[in-house]
């Protein structure tokens, strides 16, 4: 198509000149792509390689032990972490701490062992020690109302409370049909270790008071402070 031809013709001469424009616009797009693509399809493969991550290394914390102050070791139940169906909850009122564990789970009447918490503690005096969990239930004041605790892999014992719907210091264990208070005979001074595993659904844990010669308990105790051995 001769220059002399399209100036007798002005409109073929604009249309033909757009399409150039518009070829050459298109061209300059493709060699214009995102600096990261280009460097994908120009640097050698070696260097878009994903660096090579080292995994997250964790230390794990060496497990502190709560340490008896004036006799009596103070530990509130969610101090350590829930296991299995025991949640921590706060919707019953007047709880110590940040909350209580209650157990969410089925009942193990006849199976001690199953959902164990477990407590670390220190005591420096040669003792009897009595454990009274501060605790609370519904329904009936003698259904779904106990635990499982044992001190050194001893044998488990059913723990139980008898007060409805309250929280309460009343704890005993029920050792083959002897009723009494949860005392541990003749404990030697240094490290035990303290075990909760699941009985009854719906039994509430607040905190523990472990104390020489059953001194009592109170909430304005403060936990004892946990030390790493
Ligand atoms: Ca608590």
């Amino acid at each position: 198509m001769s220059t002399r031809f399209l100036r007798r013709f002005p409109l073929l001469l604009f249309l033909v000149s757009a399409t150039a424009v518009s070829l050459f616009h298109i061209g300059t797009r493709i060699t214009q792509m995102p600096n990261d693509v280009q460097a994908q399809a120009l640097a050698p493969h070696s260097l878009v390689e994903p660096v090579a991550y080292l995994p997250l290394v964790t230390i794990p914390e060496a497990p502190c032990v709560y340490v008896e102050t004036n006799d009596a070791v103070v530990i509130e139940i969610e101090s350590v972490p829930a296991v299995d169906d025991w949640q921590h909850e706060t919707s019953f009122p007047g709880y110590t701490g940040s909350g209580y564990y209650v157990w969410r789970g089925q009942n193990y009447n006849a199976n001690p062992g199953q959902a164990i918490l477990t407590y670390p503690i220190s005591v420096t005096k040669a003792s009897d020690y009595q454990l009274n969990i501060r605790n609370s239930h519904g329904t009936n004041p003698s259904l779904y109302n106990d635990v499982w605790a044992r001190l050194d892999s001893g044998p488990w014992i059913k723990s139980f409370s008898n007060v409805l719907n309250m929280w309460t210091y009343d704890f005993n264990f029920d050792q083959n049909g002897n009723l009494g208070a949860a005392v541990f005979k003749d404990v030697t001074p240094g490290i035990h270790t303290l075990e909760l595993s699941a009985r009854s659904t719906g039994f509430r844990l607040d905190r523990l008071v472990f104390s020489a010669n059953g001194m009592g308990q109170l909430d304005s105790w403060p936990q004892s402070p946990c030390v790493v051995p």
